[in-house]
């Protein structure tokens, strides 16, 4: 089974500025929407209770808004005029109504909204927000759609763009096999089954045979009416089945169901593997991971070199400035770091405390002595300014190169003690 060299990410990502549009007439649905979307999403909320609101507050946006929730009937706009505005303004948008019938629905599905919600039970509210939340994270799960009928496929496309997913189209099985090798950030396979190189279980089982599930799910497609095409697929290795034509509902509740799934697993993964702090890898994940990015590099008869990184005086910049700035200045320190190693391939890990762990693959002594080196002077001259104060942090390093045979561990040792000779040095040093 293949282990796709991509990296789990973190969920976590910078501070979204974008806003939720409520457009809404019913103060006590909207005080409730308000408070619980920004509770649970963490974005704010802009609150329209007529059509005029809401034009004034389209004009005004200045941060863009992420979705809109609109109520179709609003008392200057009784016939659903506020979803043409949200739509047209390219807003992903989920409807909130108390009416609906099969006109409704149809006009509705017409201006493909993200989704809608009936106002009919006690848990109206938790379903709509349940709803934003998924507007708001679908764009995390990448979905490779393979369909050889070009039409069909990019129907498929966009119903699922629509839907606030991340697409990617190829149109054969080989070509959706080759895909998964070079975008590692695909979770989601949704494959017809007719196709002329490969049919659907063939693709799923060789997937499945790649892939291990927790990474990659598959969900079969057919127009055809022979119910054991949808066996044929689960029993290949596929998690789920639709049946063409679709009906949108149905389309979007499996297909987010599964994300949901996948979201799931790779929440777990990170509280297995990241360290909760400053969401850097955990000393788990650096000897689970590690060693088989050192192996790679000697099949490749290419170095590996370790080091460790270690701030100094950390215990006196926590004396000084309290815990509370400590914990900050960890945070920013191991941004820092991840941001400087972009574009190397590495493994960057928080061991404990203030100890970082690098490994560097493929890299020799002296690329990753410069490449090191520049980080150090590049936080030495920040300063590291944590709540406008400047700690003046530095950092001390530890680097090893690794010989044919050494263990991580050993490496590991050895850069430990090339680190305690830079701290014996006087600190804010390189040693190797
Ligand atoms: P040196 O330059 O020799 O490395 O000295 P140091 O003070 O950095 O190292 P020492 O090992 O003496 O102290 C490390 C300190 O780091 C002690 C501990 O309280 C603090 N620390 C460990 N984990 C955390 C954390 O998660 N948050 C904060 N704020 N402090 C932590
Ligand atoms: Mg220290």
């Amino acid at each position: 089974m293949t282990q796709r060299s991509a990296e789990y990410q973190p969920l976590f990502r910078p501070q979204d500025k974008r806003r939720v549009l409520v457009v809404e007439d019913s103060k006590t649905f909207s005080i409730a929407l308000r408070q619980m979307i920004e509770a649970e999403t963490g974005l704010k909320v802009t609150s329209c209770g007529c059509l005029k609101d809401l034009s004034t507050a389209i004009l005004r946006d200045q941060e863009g808004y992420a979705i809109a929730v609109v109520d179709l009937n609003l008392p200057d706009a009784p016939n659903g005029e506020a979803l043409d505005w949200t739509v047209s303004h390219g807003i992903p948008t989920i409807v909130f109504t108390g009416t609906f019938d099969a006109a409704t629905r149809t006009r509705i599905m017409e201006r493909e909204v993200f989704d809608y919600v009936l106002k009919d039970s006690e848990f109206a509210l938790g379903n709509l927000v349940g709803s934003v939340k998924r507007a708001l994270t679908n764009k995390e799960t990448r979905i490779l759609v393979v369909d050889d009928m070009t039409t069909t496929r990019r129907l498929l496309g966009q119903m699922l763009t629509s839907q606030q997913y991340s697409v990617v189209e190829v149109g054969s099985g080989a070509d959706a096999l080759m895909m998964l090798e070079q975008d590692q950030e695909i979770r989601l396979v949704v494959s017809d089954y007719n196709m002329p190189d490969m049919d659907g279980y063939e693709l799923a089982r060789r997937i499945r045979r790649r892939y291990p599930a927790e990474q990659v799910r598959v969900i079969g497609i057919s127009s055809s009416t022979d119910r054991t095409t949808s066996a044929g697929f689960l029993k290949a290795g596929a998690h789920d089945f639709i049946s063409r034509p679709f009906v949108l509902e149905e389309l979007q509740c499996r297909i987010a169901s599964n994300a949901e799934t996948l979201l799931r697993m790779r929440l777990l993964n990170d509280l297995a593997w990241r360290d909760y702090l400053t969401g850097l890898f955990n000393r788990r994940y650096f000897f689970e991971r590690g060693p088989k990015m050192v192996a790679e590099a000697r099949r490749a008869s290419q170095p590996t070199c370790v080091a460790i990184l270690d701030i100094d005086h950390f215990k006196l910049l926590n004396d000084e400035h309290g815990h509370d700035v400590g914990d900050d200045a960890l945070r920013i320190f191991a941004d820092h770091l991840g941001t400087s190693f972009e574009g190397h391939p590495h493994l960057l890990a928080r061991l404990g405390g203030e100890e970082f762990a690098l490994l560097l693959p493929g890299m020799s002594e002296s690329a990753a002595a410069m490449l090191i080196e520049e980080v150090r002077i590049g936080i030495a001259g920040l300063g590291m300014p944590v709540r406008h104060v400047n700690l003046g942090l530095t950092v001390s390093i530890g680097l090893a190169v690794m010989s044919a045979t050494d263990s991580l561990d050993l490496a590991l040792r050895k850069a430990d003690r090339a680190l305690y000779a830079a701290k014996q040095a006087g600190r804010n040093r390189l040693n190797a």
